[in-house]
């Protein structure tokens, strides 16, 4: 296809989702996508194939039903994302491709980036047979249960700055989760430096992978998990006790993951463009490892402090005890 033709699909979704009320003639769909009627019928037919609710109505047109069921349909996340980007030329070009099975989206993403890919390619997949962790860690990532999706990013920043991905990451994650969810849900905390949590537990974890030439990032590939549909149940017996999931928190009331990931990548390219002393702020709001004395494993020890803060970088900041050494941490895991 060149670049030039319009997806129909994606146009069709953009076209129903925008307004669920107000049926919307087959005619004039076809007139504003420059194709016949019968080829919008096609479409149409495709979609429903795929577990659209389009309903019909004789002499009215096609309208989308309010009970959509949790389908992540690359075409459904194009018609999501809004087009141009908000920041014109500047902007991150948002494309996503959407897997039905593969090892690691980090994997596929790494090697989409040293091909050369650009910024914004988002790779998700329904399942992970190999999802990864940090330090070679499993992440479990079971069929249609979560949101499990790696981002490339050509943030062009000082390699002193990569920790800064994983805060502006999980920044934007914990807001794009809180406002699809209803207020009475509380409040999405972060672990530093990857953990997504809610009331205690372990709702999603960010992998960061970078290339870097000799003093700049050339490309990071971000890896996000989030916990979507699991019920108590699903979790296998390893992290039962230590993981919770949208649809524990919320319900019925949970989002559909094509909405959450359609939320949180503007949510995400905006935080990356605001001055790391408002991340930083909001970041410390929702990090419940400030302000304690925490113990951090790191790959070369490890060390208790009080957690301070961020600094410049992105690393955590601790005050030794009993005096005023201040330590920056870049990797580790806080023991509670
Ligand atoms: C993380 O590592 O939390 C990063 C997780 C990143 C996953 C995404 S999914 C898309 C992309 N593709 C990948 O292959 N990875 C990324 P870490 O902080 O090391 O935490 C790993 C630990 O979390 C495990 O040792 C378990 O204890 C726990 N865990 C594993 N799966 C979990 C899940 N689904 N929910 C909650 N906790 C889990």
């Amino acid at each position: 296809m060149s670049a030039a033709s319009p997806n129909l699909d994606a146009e069709i979704l953009r076209a129903l989702l925008a307004d669920r009320a107000t049926p919307l003639s087959g005619e004039l769909l076809a007139e504003r996508l420059g194709v016949s009627r019968t080829a919008v019928w096609k479409r149409i037919a495709l979609l429903q194939e795929l577990g659209y609710p389009i309903v019909s109505l004789p002499h009215q047109g096609y309208r989308m039903e309010e009970a959509l069921p949790d389908l992540l349909v690359a075409d459904e996340l194009e018609a999501r994302l809004a087009r141009p980007s908000k920041y014109g030329k500047e902007g991150i070009a948002w494309r996503a491709v959407v897997f039905r099975e593969t090892q690691s989206t980090n994997d596929l993403a790494l090697r989409e980036a040293q091909g050369g890919a650009a910024a914004g390619l988002v790779v998700v997949a329904e399942r992970q047979t190999k999802g990864r962790g940090r330090q070679g860690r499993k992440w479990h990532s079971r069929s249609g249960e979560g949101l499990w999706f790696s981002l490339v990013l050509r943030p062009r920043w000082p390699l002193g700055h990569v920790a800064r991905l994983t805060i502006v990451a999980a920044l934007a994650a914990a807001e794009a989760i809180e406002s699809l969810l209803p207020p009475t849900a509380g409040k999405i905390g972060i672990k530093w430096p990857n953990d997504l949590f809610h009331d205690g537990k372990k709702l999603g974890g960010i992998l960061t992978e970078i290339q870097a030439d000799a003093e700049a990032i050339a490309f990071a590939v971000v890896g996000i998990g989030i916990n979507c549909r699991q019920t108590r149940s699903d979790f296998s017996d390893d992290i039962a006790g230590i993981a919770t999931s949208l649809k524990l928190i919320a319900g019925d009331a949970a989002p559909r993951r094509a909405e959450l990931l359609a939320a949180l990548l503007p949510r995400l390219e905006a935080r990356l463009r605001d001055p790391f002393e408002d991340v930083r702020e909001a970041w410390a709001a929702r990090c419940f490892s400030l302000g304690r004395m925490v113990s951090v494993r790191t790959p070369s020890g490890t060390i208790q402090g009080h957690a301070v803060g961020l600094d410049e970088g992105g690393a955590l900041l601790l005050r030794r005890e009993g005096g005023g050494v201040v330590e920056a941490v870049t990797a580790g895991d806080v023991l509670i």
